[in-house]
């Protein structure tokens, strides 16, 4: 099995290259993973987590009190109903974009499973919780639009803290979810990362990505620069049976008259070029939340009017507005919007689904959505959504200061806590907000969404750190040693912003590195995926799928973190999340499904003082079996 597993995920068996000798040539194949004891694995993980915590968990609040998630029912053995998932594949991708196109009622993209988390807890949601609850959702909201479930940070962080596979989410949720479309934000040349990739990497990603379950790649550049999105548009289309949205950034507000460089001409020329690269979908991503109402009002008629294409309205919640901005942009014809469940949004996160639908009631685009069957849907995250206290943002109301400082809704639960880990809190907080919006001035006025946000924000921390005034900044004679991203951004890594750098501030801060103008992937040489998957194999014997290696090319040292803490601790994604961040109490029992029909039950019964050394003994049950493990407190 384990050398048929290889064969069929090896690429030149993929690619349908085979001869042969492909067998003789390829001796990697033979690699059989180990089978492990996944038991002993997990309490292993159990017993550290129970001594020393999770290092992502910054503080525990030990009073605090969870209750059990209720699943929303659903027939186990009912056939799932038909959603936009089947719609995609009896129309195909021109019969599904006309059925858009032609339909009366507002279509709703569902975040919760990405964009919502990502914007208010860091996007810490694990698999075990989403999955939990994604056949009752195929089964009781069939109707929603899309998914948004993959892509982003969730890539990166499912391997950093989680400790889990972001592939195997996907595939797990797609077998959960057969009949709605999955939708993933795809960041153009940067993938699922912060920095370009080779093209040959960015279409090897789609590509797999599609074949596992991606059917709307919603793809961006982080400076709306779209010669950097065009690789990822011909992938999807021409190695995907999916759609591919394409983004055009909002930023500013098209009804200041003194904003001359992201006017109303700008957006619809934009969109225009966008229509040109074939797209199937124009999405107006408003990852900070600036589309006010009344923009919204100009805006899509004016994007209607200028292509034929179906529009997608994203923003984020941040001045608490945004649901008054979807009411325009739902009776100026917006075709789709993103929402997410009642319980996880608002503020930072999309606006609120739940509402909107009960607004929508007696509208003439009133949704074919259930709002009961919603409702129960937020009521299990929230009650999920209290095991994930230690990485809510502290945002307590929206903020009309989001206008000025333009953060993405994304970057700001992660902005905070990057602050924090310096020391700057409170005030200080304060200062790094008021220092983006200087920043963005300094930069010349940029399109602010990952990664260049991400820059953004870290010059305005090392600004407010260093107590820096842009003329400071200037001085030559500071000789100031700038975050390397601020550093890559000037040399043009990624990609060339709207009117070009200031020149007078790149100087400063290349010194004598020379800038690059055309497009960061173009210097990077090709992978050469035979050679490489090979050499990934020898390496990484254990287990090592050609997924993993993308996982590898995308993240070497995430992955390679992942991958000891895999071979050390297991499938710690199987593990109940209050368990795996705040470990086990004496007499606690737990149930770890860890495959088809392998469940355990563990049960912690003592953790003994640390011995001379430091080790500490913890005694388990193990389906009624006593086990001990020794873990080093690190107290
Ligand atoms: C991401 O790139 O992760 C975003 O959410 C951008 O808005
Ligand atoms: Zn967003």
């Amino acid at each position: 099995i384990g050398f048929l597993r290889n064969v069929i995920s090896h690429p030149v068996f993929n690619a349908g290259d085979c001869t042969v000798n492909f067998i003789g040539k390829h001796p990697e194949l033979f690699k059989i993973k180990r089978t492990q004891d996944r038991g002993t694995k997990t309490l292993k993980y159990l017993a550290k987590v129970s001594v020393n915590g999770n290092t992502d968990v910054k503080f525990v609040d030990s009073n605090k009190k969870f209750v059990t998630p209720i699943i929303p029912a659903f027939d186990k053995y009912a056939d799932y109903p038909k959603g936009t998932k089947d719609k995609l594949n009896e129309l195909g991708r021109e019969g599904f974009v006309k059925w858009m196109k032609d339909e009366k009622q507002i279509l709703f993209t569902d975040t919760t499973f990405r964009d919502a988390h990502q914007s208010l807890l860091a996007t810490r949601f694990r698999t075990i919780d989403l999955l939990a609850v994604a056949e009752s959702y195929a089964k009781n909201v069939p109707q929603t639009f899309s998914m948004e479930m993959w892509g982003g940070a969730t890539f990166d962080v499912a391997m950093r803290f989680l400790h889990e596979c972001p592939w195997e989410r996907l595939k797990l949720l797609r077998q959960a979810v057969p009949n709605i479309l999955f939708q993933m934000l795809l960041r153009g040349s940067n993938a699922v990362g912060y920095t370009a990739y080779p093209d040959n990497l960015v279409e090897k990603f789609v590509e797999k990505a599609g074949e596992e379950g991606i059917d709307v790649f919603r793809i961006f550049d982080s400076l709306n620069w779209l010669e950097a999105m065009k690789v990822s548009i011909k992938a999807v289309k021409e190695r995907t049976n999916s759609l591919a949205e394409v983004c055009v950034g909002y930023t500013g507000d098209i009804l200041n008259p003194e904003n001359k460089k992201y006017n109303l001409d700008y957006y619809v020329n934009m969109a225009k070029r966008i229509e040109d690269e074939g797209a199937h979908i124009l999405a107006i991503k408003d990852m900070a939340g600036l589309l006010t109402p009344y923009a919204a009002e100009q805006l899509i008629p004016a994007l209607k009017e200028a292509v034929d294409l179906p529009i997608h309205l994203h923003t984020h919640d941040t001045s608490s507005m945004q649901n008054a901005t979807y009411l325009k942009a739902i009776e100026q014809g917006v075709d789709v919007v993103d929402c997410a469940l009642a319980s996880m949004s608002g503020l930072t996160s999309q606006p609120n689904f739940n509402s909107l639908v009960s607004v929508l009631e007696h509208h003439d685009r009133k949704p074919d959505i259930n709002l009961e069957s919603i409702n129960k849907q937020s009521n299990y995250w929230e009650d999920v959504r209290e095991i994930y206290y230690p990485f809510e943002s502290g945002l307590k109301a929206g903020t009309a200061q989001v206008y000025e400082n333009e953060i993405p809704g994304g970057q700001y639960s992660n902005l905070k806590p990057q602050a924090a880990a310096i020391g700057l809190v409170g005030e200080d907080f304060e200062r790094v907000k008021k220092n983006y919006a200087v920043v963005n001035e300094m930069f010349g006025n940029i399109v602010k969404v990952t990664p260049s946000s991400k820059v953004v924000g870290d010059m305005a921390i090392f600004m407010t750190s260093n107590n820096l005034t842009p003329e400071d900044v200037l001085d030559e004679s500071k000789k100031l040693s700038f975050p390397d991203s601020v550093i890559g951004f000037f040399r043009g890594d990624l990609g060339q912003p709207e009117g070009g750098f200031p020149k007078k501030l790149q100087k400063v801060i290349l010194k004598d590195i020379k800038p690059i103008t055309g497009r960061p992937n173009e210097y990077l040489a090709p992978i050469d995926f035979d050679k490489e998957f090979a050499a990934f194999q020898e390496k990484y014997t254990e287990y090592a799928d050609f997924l993993d290696f993308l996982s590898f090319k995308l993240y070497p040292k995430v992955f390679d973190a992942y991958y000891q803490h895999h071979a050390e601790f297991g499938y710690v994604d199987k593990i109940p999340s209050k368990a795996f961040f705040y470990g086990m109490k004496k007499g606690e029992e737990i149930l770890v499904t860890l495959g088809k029909g392998k469940t355990i039950m563990v049960k912690l019964m003592y953790i003994l003082e640390p011995d001379e050394t430091g080790m500490c003994t913890v005694g388990f049950e193990l389906n009624g079996q006593v086990r001990r493990v020794q873990v080093k407190d690190i107290h």
